[in-house]
């Protein structure tokens, strides 16, 4: 049986042009489309209740965090800085509490851009909430206007992980975050950096390494390079890994 995987969504709170102003719960294309290539099979979950997502997790084996919103800094112990982004304390409070609830199974989760942060700030890590805000030279980490399907830095991994064995010692990606990683949560290692030290991937230090994050948009630079489908074959092979035990 292929693995299940849950994608949490976001929200439109007024989706203008999608569904008469209502809100709207959404996953983009671009990760339904990667699970389904490399033989998971997709669910889209809504933000719901955050004190169920222990009941959701018992009915999936691997779990994705997509891309959006910054993370609310309260949550990780800061006030908000005036260049802060836009923030969703609905989709923070769900993820986190799905992030608490799969540390407490066996099961895997893969972090995207948003995602990656989430997961760090799950497991008691800080972010910067803009980049600006680390106060030394940096390279640009916002590719817009530039198309996103296009890569614009590179990534320099670490030896001996799943981003080094992929893509080997460095790999042009896209870059679309203004927050990132500032202390890492329990138990994460950084497994890659951009030029100017931003964190660009994260791993667990568990045996599977089952919690793992970039901090670019891998599912839309797969025509690009098809390599990053292969961040995603980790997470379903992972979660197959357990359904079959
Ligand atoms: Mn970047």
């Amino acid at each position: 049986m292929k693995p299940k995987i849950a994608i949490v969504a976001n929200q439109y709170e007024f989706a203008e042009n999608v569904f008469h102003n209502h809100p709207a719960s959404y996953v983009p294309q671009f990760f339904l489309d990667a699970i389904a290539k490399v033989g998971g099979l997709p669910f889209i979950l809504p933000l719901t209740n955050p004190e169920e997502t222990a009941d959701y997790v018992a009915q999936f084996d691997g779990f994705l965090l997509t891309g959006g919103q910054g993370v609310s800094p309260f949550l990780y112990g800061e006030e908000p800085l005036p260049k802060m982004g836009q923030t969703s304390l609905k989709r923070d409070r769900f993820e986190i509490n799905l992030v608490k609830s799969v540390a407490k199974t066996d099961k895997p989760l893969l972090g995207v851009c948003r995602g990656m942060q989430v997961l760090n700030v799950a497991l008691n890590g800080k972010l910067y909430q803009n980049l600006i805000y680390r106060d030394r030279p940096q390279i640009k980490h916002m590719q817009i206007p530039t198309d996103d399907s296009q890569p614009s830095h590179y990534v320099y991994t670490q030896p001996d992980n799943f981003l080094r064995d992929i893509f080997g010692e460095k790999v042009l990606v896209n870059s679309l975050h203004q927050q990132a990683v500032k202390t890492t949560g329990d138990d994460l290692t950084v497994i890659a950096r951009s030029s100017d030290d931003v964190v660009e991937g994260v791993w667990s230090q568990d045996k599977d390494h089952r919690f793992f994050g970039v901090q670019w948009h891998p599912e839309m630079l797969v025509d690009y390079d098809a390599r990053n489908l292969q961040i995603f074959e980790r997470l379903v092979k992972l979660a197959k890994a357990k359904t079959s035990v």
